[in-house]
């Protein structure tokens, strides 16, 4: 089981409690779709990718991402028992959508370049080494009912 510490808790629900979820799920989301452009695969259904400019301003996109980043909110609820948390995500994930589990690190380290120019001097390498635990933790949970 993953231990947390009272600094990582009180730093991930910081983290959260301040979180604009509208402009960073939709960020993290677009960096990821244009940085890594084979995860695009993925929203073949959500509309007109072509280009950059297209994928910072498809509606689809922009409000998937905000759904990803609640999604997240289930594992600081839940910080004591991710793994579990996720089993369903998992599942989905895996048998339903076919998504490569590789992608979930991509995007967390698209929502932590996104989380971290927010944040600016306050995100400090206390705050990343936290948050970085936080999101290894859920991309592990995520990726766990691949074979
Ligand atoms: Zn995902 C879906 C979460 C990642 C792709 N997702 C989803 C959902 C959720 C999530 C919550 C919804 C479900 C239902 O509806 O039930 N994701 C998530 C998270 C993460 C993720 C938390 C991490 C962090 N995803 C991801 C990635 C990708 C994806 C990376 C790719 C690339 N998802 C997806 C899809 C879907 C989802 C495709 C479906 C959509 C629709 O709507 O169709």
């Amino acid at each position: 089981m993953v231990e947390w510490t009272e600094q990582e808790r009180s730093i991930i629900n910081g983290i959260f409690a301040n979180l604009d979820y509208d402009d960073v799920g939709a960020k993290a989301l677009c960096r990821c779709l244009i940085v890594y452009p084979w995860t695009q695969r993925y929203f073949g259904a959500f509309g007109n990718l072509y280009n950059a400019e297209a994928i910072k301003t498809n509606p689809n996109i922009a409000a998937h991402g905000v759904k990803i980043l609640h999604g997240l909110d289930r594992a600081v609820k839940n910080m004591d028992n991710i793994k579990a948390t996720y089993a369903e995500l998992s599942v989905l994930h895996s048998e339903k959508l076919h998504v490569d589990p590789d992608n979930f690190k991509l995007l967390s380290d698209c929502l932590t370049i996104v989380i971290a120019a927010r944040l600016g001097s306050s995100f400090t390498p206390e705050t990343q080494a936290a948050w970085q635990k936080f999101l290894a933790v859920v991309v592990s949970a995520l990726g766990r009912q691949y074979h």
